[in-house]
C-alpha cells in the first residue's frame, strides 16, 4: 500500500486515470459531476479527459434526473458523481427511476477510505449498499493503487459496470470509491495511465447476445393464434424504435390491432399504421364496448401501459389468454392475469412469427389444410370495429374541441400534435399530463418521440430529466408539466442556463394536485384540499426570471399556439403558462367521455359491428 504523499498521489493518479479512460474506452461519453472535495481525483480526471463531456450541476437530486433524461433519450449509460455524504443519497430518487425504467447508469459514490467509516468522521454515512436492491450491482472499489494487477482490476470493473449497466433488462449500477488524502491528481500522470494502452479499444470487450425465440415455441403460437381470430397487440413503453417496423407487420399478418402506449415509440412515425390505436383510453371507458368486444387472445410487449382503463378491460376479460414477451426476462406483469410469459427478443419474435404465419398460409392454400383458420372477413371485422371506435373516438374528441374556448389541459396535447415539427421530442411530467398525452395527443406519420418516467411515476425530477434530454436532443424538445412537479424540480432549472439548453416548459398551473379531484376524495368537503389538492398560490413568473427563462401567461389558444411556436423557434429556455382550474377540468374528461360513448353507441348501432 502506498504510504507516502507523493506515493498516494501517484496510485490516486494513475487508478482514476485508468478508471475514467476505461469507463471512456467502454462507450461512455457524458459524465454529470457535482461539486464535493471527497470526489476531487474523479470530478478532475473527467474535466481533464479530451473525450468525455462534463456536466457540471450544483444539486444531486437534479444531476441524476439530468442524467437520467441523457441516458433515455441517447439509450446510452450515464455517469453520475458526487461526493460523499448525503449528497449520494441525494442521487437515491433518479437510481430508482433508473433501475423501474432500465436506463443505464453508472452511480460514482466518492467514499472515505475504509478505516475512517463508522468513526464520526464528517461527511461520511455508511454508503455499502446505499441504493439496496435498486441497482444491478454494487461494487465498493478498492482504495487507488497503481501495481499492474490492480490496474487490470480497475479497467474490468469499469467494463464490467458499463456492460451490465446496459444488458437488459438495462439499468444503474453503483461503484463507492473510496479515496485517500492528498485528493489531487496529478494530470501527467493520469494521462499517462490513459495513455498506457492502444487507443479505442476496452480492456475487455464484453458481448452479450439477445434472447433468440425457441422454434418449437414460434411454431406453436403461430399455430394457435391463427386460430384464435379476436386477438389484440398491446405495446406498452419500450425503448427500441426498429421495433415499430416489426410489430406492426405482425399485426397485420395477424389481423390484430394494436393499443400503443404513448411510451411504445409506435404511434409516430413513417410505419404502417394501419392498426395502430392511440385513443384507447378514451373508448376503453364505455362499458358496452367493452362487454362487447371480449378478446381471445392478448399479445403484450413492453412495460405495462399508463392506461388504467386498458388494465381494467384486461381484468374484466381474465379468461383470455395473455402472452407477456420480455426480450430482458424480466417480470412487468401487474396484472397477474398472463397465461404465457415469453423471454424472447421482441423483433426477433415478431420476425419468426410472420415468417411462420405466411409460409403457414402459403401451405393452407395450396393443400386442404384439417387447422381451421380465421376467415379474412372475420378477421377484417374484428379489427375494423376497433378501428371504428379509434375513428368516431377521435372525431368526437376533435368535435368537442372546436366548441370549447376556455383552456383544457386535454387539448394542450392536440394542439402541440399539430404545432411540433417532425424530430420534435415531448416529455411529458407524471400525474395529468402523461394520462392526458395518452387520450389526447393523436399519432403521425410525423417522427415525434415522447418520453416519461414511467418506472416509478415520480412527480420528481421531471424538468431535470426533460433538460438532460434537451441535452441529447437533435430536434426542439417541449416538456408539458403540472405546477406540483415544476415546483418540486424547480432547482433543475438551473442546468438550462448553465448549459445554455433549449426547452419549453408548458407548465400546466391548475394550483394544485389535479389529478386528486379524479379521486374518490374529491368529495371530502373537509379534507380535500389540505391533504390532496394542496393549493401553493405560487406565481412563478419570478423564478423564471431567476432562470433567464421567457416567461408567457396565455389566455387562450391563439396566444397558446404563438408562445409555444417563439419557444420552439427562439431556443433558450421558455416557459409557457397554461392556467387551468382543477374541478372544471375534472368536468370537461367527464363530458369528452361522455360524448365518446355517445358516439360509439351511434357508431356500433349504425354500422352493426361484431
Ligand atoms: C415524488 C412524488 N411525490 C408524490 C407523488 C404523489 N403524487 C402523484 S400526482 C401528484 C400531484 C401532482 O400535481 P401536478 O404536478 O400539479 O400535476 P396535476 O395532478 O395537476 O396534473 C402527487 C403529489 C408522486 N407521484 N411522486
Amino acid at each position: 500500500m502506498a504510504t507516502s504523499n507523493t506515493e498516494i498521489q501517484r496510485a490516486l493518479s494513475v487508478s482514476v486515470g485508468a478508471f475514467v479512460d476505461e469507463l471512456v474506452r467502454a462507450g461512455v461519453r457524458h459524465f454529470c459531476v457535482c461539486p464535493g472535495s471527497r470526489s476531487t481525483p474523479l470530478a478532475l480526471t473527467i474535466a481533464r479527459h479530451p473525450a468525455a463531456k462534463l456536466w457540471m450541476h450544483i444539486d444531486e437530486r437534479s444531476a441524476a434526473f439530468f442524467g437520467l433524461g441523457l441516458a433515455k433519450t441517447l439509450r446510452e449509460p450515464v455517469v453520475l458523481v458526487c461526493t460523499s455524504g448525503t449528497a449520494a443519497a441525494n442521487f437515491m430518487s433518479a437510481v430508482v427511476e433508473a433501475f423501474c425504467a432500465r436506463i443505464p447508469l453508472i452511480v460514482l459514490t466518492a467514499d472515505r477510505p475504509h478505516e475512517l467509516r463508522d468513526v464520526g468522521a464528517p461527511q461520511t454515512i455508511n454508503q455499502i449498499n446505499l441504493f439496496g436492491t435498486h441497482v444491478k450491482w454494487f461494487v465498493d472499489l478498492a482504495e487507488p493503487d497503481a501495481a499492474p494487477a490492480m490496474l487490470r482490476y480497475t479497467r474490468t470493473v469499469a467494463d464490467r459496470a458499463v456492460a451490465l449497466a446496459r444488458r437488459g433488462p438495462a439499468g444503474p449500477v453503483h461503484i463507492n470509491c473510496p479515496y485517500r488524502e492528498p485528493l489531487l491528481p496529478d494530470p501527467a500522470a493520469a494521462r499517462a495511465a490513459a495513455e498506457a494502452r492502444a487507443a479505442d479499444r476496452p480492456y475487455v470487450t464484453v458481448s452479450a447476445g439477445v434472447r433468440a425465440p425457441d422454434p418449437a415455441l414460434v411454431a406453436a403460437l403461430a399455430h394457435d393464434l391463427s386460430t384464435l381470430p379476436r386477438g389484440l397487440i398491446i405495446c406498452g413503453p419500450q425503448d427500441d424504435p426498429a421495433l415499430a417496423n416489426d410489430l406492426t407487420r405482425l399485426a397485420g399478418a395477424l389481423g390484430y390491432p394494436i393499443l400503443a402506449d404513448p411510451l411504445s415509440n409506435l404511434r409516430n412515425g413513417a410505419h404502417d399504421r394501419t392498426l395502430v390505436l392511440d385513443c384507447y383510453d378514451a373508448f376503453l371507458r364505455d362499458a358496452a364496448f367493452v362487454e362487447r368486444f371480449a378478446p381471445q387472445v392478448v399479445l403484450r410487449f413492453g412495460a405495462m401501459p399508463v392506461s388504467k382503463p386498458l388494465l381494467l378491460y384486461l381484468q374484466r376479460h381474465q379468461s383470455c389468454r395473455l402472452i407477456v414477451v420480455d426480450g430482458d426476462g424480466g417480470w412487468n406483469e401487474p396484472t397477474l392475469l398472463a397465461s404465457d410469459m415469453i423471454y424472447a427478443d421482441a423483433r426477433l419474435l415478431c420476425e419468426a412469427l410472420v415468417a411462420m404465419l405466411s409460409h403457414r398460409e402459403e401451405r393452407i392454400s395450396t393443400q386442404s389444410s384439417v387447422v381451421s383458420v380465421p376467415a379474412v372477413a372475420e378477421i377484417s371485422a374484428w379489427a375494423g370495429a376497433w378501428q371504428a371506435a379509434h375513428q368516431c373516438t377521435r372525431a368526437a374528441i376533435a368535435a368537442r374541441f372546436e366548441t370549447l374556448d376556455q383552456l383544457f389541459e386535454g387539448r394542450v396535447f392536440a394542439e402541440l400534435a399539430v404545432l411540433l415539427p417532425a424530430g420534435a421530442l415531448l416529455y411529458a411530467g407524471n400525474s395529468m399530463p402523461i394520462r392526458d398525452l395518452d387520450t389526447f395527443f393523436p399519432g403521425s406519420e410525423h417522427a415525434i418521440r415522447l418520453i416519461a418516467n414511467r418506472g416509478a411515476n415520480g412527480i420528481d425530477g421531471v424538468v431535470s430529466s426533460a433538460l438532460g434530454a434537451a441535452a441529447a436532443a437533435l430536434g426542439p424538445t417541449v416538456l408539458v408539466i403540472g405546477d406540483l412537479s415544476f415546483y418540486h424540480d424547480s432547482n433543475g432549472l438551473l442546468a438550462a442556463m448553465q448549459h445554455h439548453l433549449n426547452l419549453t416548459i408548458i407548465l400546466l398551473n391548475n394550483d394544485g394536485g389535479g389529478i386528486f379531484s379524479f379521486l374518490p376524495q374529491a368529495g371530502d368537503p373537509e379534507y380535500f384540499e389540505t391533504l390532496f389538492g394542496t393549493p401553493h398560490g405560487l406565481d412563478f413568473r419570478p423564478l423564471a426570471q431567476m432562470y433567464g427563462a421567457r416567461y408567457e401567461h396565455v389566455t387562450g389558444w391563439e396566444t397558446f399556439r404563438t408562445a409555444v411556436q417563439r419557444g420552439i423557434a427562439a431556443g433558450g429556455l421558455h416557459i409557457v403558462e397554461v392556467p387551468t382550474e382543477r374541478a372544471c377540468n375534472v368536468t370537461l374528461h367527464r363530458e369528452i367521455w361522455q360524448a365518446v360513448s355517445v358516439a360509439l353507441a351511434s357508431e356500433f348501432v349504425h354500422e352493426g359491428h361484431d
